[in-house]
């Protein structure tokens, strides 16, 4: 009689742990895709998220204990921790020219989902797949599906794109336009100058490892300036005034990549 209780205890626990032990891996997997981003694609500590990061790896921690809870935890940590991402996550989606940040994006966001859909399975269904001491079989399938769209949508951001606005652009008459230097997500210049009707050329100088933009918005000038490469910024104010230049990736223009645009009459 008491054998049979033992036993469907240790079943209990170790199908537990089959789905804790996705989420755990899906925590833990996550943090990795966002190390290996701030170590060799961005080359910098973003640290609001590195905050996230080890806290993610405290809730890791917490499920491996078991506690009847910490799956359930661990889904309300996914979703707090995805909120403060909605910008440069949507930001990255819409960018899959920046390979790098792209396919972490698409990799971590499904990691997120894996761990959600693994934790409230535990949470709230775990009975009947415990009883049988592993994970329920439409967990695999959704396994496999997230990580083909995940594998899928890289691929995506491999196809080159179309063209460059430099590419046009002779190496020697490149070098001629008056520069405009990204560097440690800065500009170099505070002010630029400009007179009303003649057309500006200006090399956009991008010596950073990430992707930058040259943006004005009142003249509808938006240039992408691509890692470690020279781009072209071509317009023709036709309003004097004061205009402000900045960069659109999430976080540069906070991070003081906006200066001042001059147009004298
Ligand atoms: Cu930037």
């Amino acid at each position: 009689m008491s054998t049979s209780t033992v036993v469907t205890r240790a079943e209990r626990q170790t199908s537990q742990s089959a789905l804790s032990k996705v989420v755990i891996a899906a925590l833990l997997g996550n943090v990795l895709v966002n190390a290996v981003l701030q170590a060799l694609v961005l080359h910098t500590l973003i640290v609001p998220l590195t905050i996230i990061l080890a806290l993610t790896v405290v809730v890791a921690g917490v499920v491996a204990t078991r506690w009847r809870w910490a799956p359930l935890l661990a889904v309300l940590w996914c979703v707090l921790a995805i909120i403060p991402g909605m910008a440069p996550y949507s930001y990255n989606l819409m960018h899959p020219a920046e390979i790098g940040t792209f396919i972490a994006t698409v990799l971590g966001l499904a990691l997120y989902l894996i761990a959600i859909v693994a934790g409230l399975t535990a949470t709230f269904a775990g009975d009947r797949p415990v009883a049988e001491g592993r994970a329920p079989g439409w967990l695999y399938g959704f396994l496999v599906g997230v990580a083909a769209f995940s594998v899928g949508a890289s691929l995506v951001s491999l196809i080159p794109p179309s063209n460059s606005n430099a590419a046009a652009v002779s190496p020697e008459a490149l070098a001629q336009l008056p520069a405009l230097v990204a560097t440690q997500t800065k500009f170099d210049r505070t002010e630029l100058r400009a007179k009303v009707g003649e057309t500006v050329a200006l090399r956009l100088d991008n010596r950073d490892a990430q992707r930058h933009y040259f943006d004005v918005d009142e003249l509808n000038v938006h240039v992408p300036m691509p890692a470690r490469t020279a781009a072209v910024a071509l317009f023709r104010p036709t309003r004097p005034g004061t205009y402000t230049f900045y960069c659109q990736v999430p976080g540069h223009r906070e991070a003081g990549m906006v200066d001042t645009l001059i147009v004298e009459p």
